[in-house]
């Protein structure tokens, strides 16, 4: 082989390892979270088993640090096609998809592991399968641990601590009721707007687990955290239903079963997150509170589970996810 057909045959196998690493279709995915965190981590894994399993037919970028926008607005704009893929809590759902305001009632889980086994299970399915009413394909929950009150003013440590104090909470005129039934106020905000909301004394703090208070720097700014768990709201990645209908049905499947896959992936990254958030606000001189009785936070919750379970099909989901063991 002389030099120039031995740098020709180099160049045309480049081009075609190139070809082979080079997508057809990459599917825009958001996240409100930093590069690196747990869920960012999980959508980008999704994205190479989807590669893998695709032959680069399909692969996903994830833009993350709210790149495509704040939660709510990115949810309309999955719905509209925009985006195609989304990584949001449930808690922004609230107000457009019923069933998803199931597993966002303040107590519904006992624990993350009554969590796992509803969400893995036909409850969580049926909440999945919600999602296709409204222009979204439910794919897999992930986790979000669970949720409690931080503020920038006092240590809390019962109903009559957050007596009239001010709290951000989510999207969602549940979470909304949830704040005002224990006696303190709820401004909805997008997330984005919490930080500067603390410093500037607009609210006096907000609600989260652990590693999204450490990531977002809440805690720098709201320096008492109250483990009360009111809430352990699973996380869900979605696709537009125009994407999903663009699809072949052998795309279809390899999205879904990539997505599967990531929950594991999703699970392990978060428990080590959790332990390592921890450590880190714990670190900074943030006062943790451990010592509260939930039983008149849980009392509290009769009337909000009474003014949003209201149809048979959402009594039904309560009692079973009751009944799970
Ligand atoms: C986080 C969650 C985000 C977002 C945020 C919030 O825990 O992962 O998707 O919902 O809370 O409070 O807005």
């Amino acid at each position: 082989m002389n030099k120039l057909t031995l740098t020709a045959a180099l160049l045309a196998s480049a081009a075609f390892a190139s070809a082979a690493a080079a997508c057809e279709t990459t599917l825009r995915s958001s996240d409100t979270h930093p590069e690196g965190y747990p869920t960012v981590v999980a959508v980008e894994k999704m994205g190479e088993i989807l590669k893998d399993s695709t032959d680069s037919s399909l692969c996903v970028e994830v833009f993350h640090s709210a790149q495509l926008g704040q939660e709510k607005d990115t949810i309309e704009q999955t719905q509209f096609g925009v985006i195609d893929l989304n990584r949001v809590s449930l808690g922004p759902f609230n107000n457009i998809i019923p069933e998803t305001q199931i597993p966002s009632l303040p107590y519904i889980f006992r624990s993350v592991e009554h969590m796992h086994k509803v969400m893995d299970g036909p409850v969580g399915q049926q909440i999945l399968d919600a999602f296709a009413a409204h222009d979204l394909i439910g794919l897999a929950f992930y986790d979000g641990g669970s949720r409690s009150f931080y503020n920038s003013e006092k240590p809390i440590q019962s109903m009559e601590d957050l007596a009239g104090m001010k709290f951000r909470v989510m999207q969602s005129d549940l979470f909304v009721d949830m704040v005002s039934a224990l006696g303190a106020n709820a401004t909805p905000m997008p997330y984005g707007e919490v930080y500067s909301s603390i410093q500037t004394g607009v609210i006096d703090g907000a609600e989260n687990n652990w590693p999204s208070y450490e990531s977002s720097g809440h805690f720098e700014v709201a320096k008492y955290y109250t483990l009360d768990q009111h809430l352990i709201v699973p996380e869900v990645l979605v696709m537009s239903k125009k994407t999903w209908d663009s699809l072949s049905e052998d795309q279809q499947e390899a999205v879904r079963a990539a997505a599967r896959a990531s929950v594991p992936v999703m699970r392990d990254l978060w428990a080590e997150r959790e332990k390592a958030s921890e450590a880190k606000i714990v670190a900074a001189g943030v006062e943790v509170i451990t010592d509260i009785d939930k039983t008149p936070f849980i009392e509290a919750m009769v009337p909000v589970y009474q003014k949003y379970v209201t149809t048979d099909t959402l009594k039904d989901l309560v009692t079973r996810i009751q009944a799970t063991e």
